[in-house]
């Protein structure tokens, strides 16, 4: 296992040689280790087959299977496939997933700590996907926001984003939300929470997924907080130009693994509808998503 800076990047580092499989398990805690502190690592050259990336994302921790099967690899449950490539006529996986500033299951009770990206059909253009560092943007918000949201808590739900199924079609759009409310129903977590590796404080917000901020009694606060804290960190910029904004570019053979607490991501699509198919893995790993979260 060899690293390699990313010269001149925000964040992030590759790492070449790692024989997935079979590198001994004080690589893959040392990867880990990579992960939380560089926040991305794009590991070089891999050539799983779908059974072995799961098989790798079991090395790593507990796999987490994406709660709709609409999302699932036909073969592998434990893989959810973003594709905008008919196979043998027949829709795979979802296309378009992911077009938002995100975490990952924040919207959940108990999210995962790590995310793993696999590319499998590689767009030539418009090729990446956009993180921003939510430890990083803590820091530097101003102390009057700091305090405004200390010991609160944030509301956390996929009602908007939530994408509409094949078989959703000719439903009632009330009846649909009420089943969106019934079987994940909004998730409460703190706004800002310890980094259980690194003992950062982590702004725990995103622009799709996060829908209220409340005091520890449950009260709502003010009118305008939570756009004013995705403005500070850079969230509500279309164009993706803000400061805080990395953009990670990947090629055929990498496989990216992020850290799900501290960033929050949003793909990349084209613009010009070009063939792309990725495979996303996610793993808990041995620490808890935040301290106390149980
Ligand atoms: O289709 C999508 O973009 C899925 C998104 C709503 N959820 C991804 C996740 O893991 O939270
Ligand atoms: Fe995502």
């Amino acid at each position: 296992m060899i690293t390699i800076p990313q010269e001149g990047a925000r964040m992030g580092v590759a790492v070449d040689e790692l024989d997935a499989l079979n590198a001994p398990a004080e690589d893959l805690t040392a990867l880990k280790q990579l992960v939380y502190r560089h926040r991305i690592v794009v590991l070089k050259n891999q050539h799983l087959t779908p059974g072995e990336y799961v098989a790798f994302g079991r090395r790593l921790g507990e796999v987490e299977t994406y709660y709709q099967p609409m999302y699932h690899h036909p073969e592998h449950k434990e893989i959810f496939v973003s594709s905008n490539v008919k196979e043998d006529g027949q829709q795979v996986g979802v296309p378009q997933t992911g077009k938002f500033w995100h975490h990952d299951y924040s919207f959940m009770p108990r999210p995962f700590g790590l995310t793993l990206i696999y590319p499998q059909v590689v767009p030539e253009h418009n090729r990446g996907t956009y993180f921003i560092d939510m430890a990083r943007a803590y820091e530097k918000l101003p102390e009057e926001l700091k305090t405004e949201i200390k010991n609160t808590r944030s509301e956390n739900s996929v009602r908007r984003y939530f994408k509409i199924r094949p078989s959703d079609v000719y439903r009632p759009i009330v009846e649909i939300l009420a089943e969106i409310e019934e079987e994940t129903p909004a998730s409460r977590h703190p706004t800002v929470f310890t980094h259980p590796v690194t003992g950062e404080s982590v702004l725990y917000l995103s622009q799709a997924i996060t829908c209220g901020l409340e005091d520890e009694s449950g009260n709502p606060l003010r009118e305008g907080l939570l756009e004013e804290l995705f403005d500070a960190v850079g969230q509500s910029d279309p164009t993706c130009q803000h400061e805080n904004v990395h953009l990670q570019r990947f090629d055929k053979g990498d496989m990216l693994i992020w850290d799900n607490r501290a960033l929050v991501h949003r793909a990349l699509h084209t613009v010009k509808p070009e063939p792309t198919v990725s495979f996303r893995v996610t793993v808990h790993d041995e620490f808890e998503f935040y301290p106390g979260i149980g």
